[in-house]
């Protein structure tokens, strides 16, 4: 079949809308209408160069929601007309990664998702002259129609609104589930949060949920003040504004020191931040950005001898088959909130607006609408 989709030809470039072919469904394979994607700053990252797993050219998105068209051969859990979140983490529940109970990195397509490509090693998208398209993250929701591994879909109610939902692909869990399955944040806690967009906001209303007393959020632009404390945020510090040691500055307002302190930047410089003003003999740092080819993280050992701990999380440590059509309940049942933080709706054709409004700080989520 024909779609449409957004193309990243190469890096640093705007995404290019055009007809692309699909191919359909193979063996334990899934085509999905897809009906909104939300734009997430790895999608950015990785359009810009900095992602060490980047290919171009590809189809990148990873924040969709839409409805199964058909099924291929052998596919049980879905059927045409079911709505789907596609995952990024899948969730076969065979391999040694899902049967450990420790962690939901599911391993079991990630070599070849890696590579923009199915579990058979092809691709289902193609140029109209037949130049091969990558998938990316083994999602590929910037096109209105994909293909995606039965693994790799969560199945939801019907009711939810896909423009809303879509979100729940990437930026509200991981944001939720780094505070509630990664830092297992418990009543009284005080957190700290650098980074307050789509992730970092929903850091902020995962702390709320769990009951911390002060929900420090920390970022460079002002604007982000007034959205961080409706969903909870308790203080705000700008960096630009202290004067002094920054690191001081929080482990003063926190009273020693966060318990729990989560970077939603991708700079390393941010993180080693996060992590020193963790509280000493037991504050726990959660790192969520994603940082840049070649960059690396550094402290003093004596801030981990010290009691530190440094912790990382993809997709908030959810099992995405098990824990997201959950969160689509809580969002239906008025237990988190969604919608204020979707600023922005846009169109396919306008997909490269919702870029620019990210580098110019002006969205929390924007959401292109097929
Ligand atoms: P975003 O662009 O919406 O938000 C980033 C925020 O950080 C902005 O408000 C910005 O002003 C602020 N910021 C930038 N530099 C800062 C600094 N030095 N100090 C304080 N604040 C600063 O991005 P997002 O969609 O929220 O994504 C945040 C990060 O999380 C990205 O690195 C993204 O790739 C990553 N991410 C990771 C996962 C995961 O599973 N680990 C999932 C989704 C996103
Ligand atoms: N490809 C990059 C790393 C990108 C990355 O860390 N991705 C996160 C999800 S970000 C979603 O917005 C993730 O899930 N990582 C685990 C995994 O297996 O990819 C690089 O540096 O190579
Ligand atoms: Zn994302």
């Amino acid at each position: 079949m024909r779609t449409r989709a957004a193309v990243a030809l190469e890096a640093g470039k705007p995404l290019e809308v055009m007809e692309v072919n699909l191919e359909g469904p193979k063996a334990g394979e899934v085509l999905v209408e897809i009906k909104a994607t939300g734009i997430c700053h790895t999608d950015e990252f990785t359009l810009s160069g900095a992602d060490p797993e980047g290919l171009f050219p590809a189809i990148l998105g990873h924040e969709g929601a839409g409805v199964v068209l058909e099924v291929g051969e052998g596919v049980t859990s879905l059927k045409p007309g079911d709505h789907v979140i596609p995952l990024y983490t899948p969730e076969c529940r065979e391999c040694e990664y899902c049967l450990s109970g420790k962690t939901n990195l599911c391993q079991a397509i990630r070599s070849t998702q890696g590579q923009g490509l199915m579990p058979d090693g092809t691709t289902r998208f193609s140029m109209l002259d037949g130049t091969p398209i990558l998938h990316y993250m083994g999602c590929s929701t910037f096109a209105n129609h994909t293909v995606l591994p039965e693994i790799a879909l969560a199945k939801v109610r019907e009711d939810a609104p896909f423009d809303k939902i879509c979100y729940i692909g990437c930026g509200v869990t991981t944001g939720i589930g780094a505070v509630i399955n990664t830092a297992k944040a418990e009543i009284g806690c005080r957190g700290v949060v650098f980074g307050l967009g789509g992730i970092g906001l929903n850091v902020i209303q995962g702390l709320r949920m769990a009951g911390a007393d002060q929900i420090v959020g920390v970022d460079l632009n002002p604007d982000k003040k007034a959205m961080a404390e409706r969903f909870g945020m308790t203080d705000f510090v700008n960096p630009a504004e202290v004067e002094g040691d920054l690191v001081a500055h929080l482990v003063e307002l926190t009273k020693g020191g966060a318990d729990y302190s989560f970077d939603a930047t991708g700079n390393v410089k941010v993180m080693r931040d996060a992590l020193e003003c963790a509280h000493k003999g037991w504050g726990e740092s959660i790192i969520i950005g994603v940082a840049p080819a070649g960059a690396e993280i550094s402290t003093r050992p004596f801030q981990l001898v010290t009691g530190r701990v440094w912790k990382g999380t993809a997709f908030g440590g959810a099992r995405g088959r098990t824990d997201v059509p959950k969160i689509v309940d809580w969002y239906m049942d008025g237990k988190i909130e969604i919608d204020p933080m979707i600023t922005h709706t846009l169109s396919l054709d306008d997909i490269n607006k919702g870029f620019d409004l990210m580098h110019a700080g002006e969205s929390i989520r924007s959401v292109v609408v097929f």
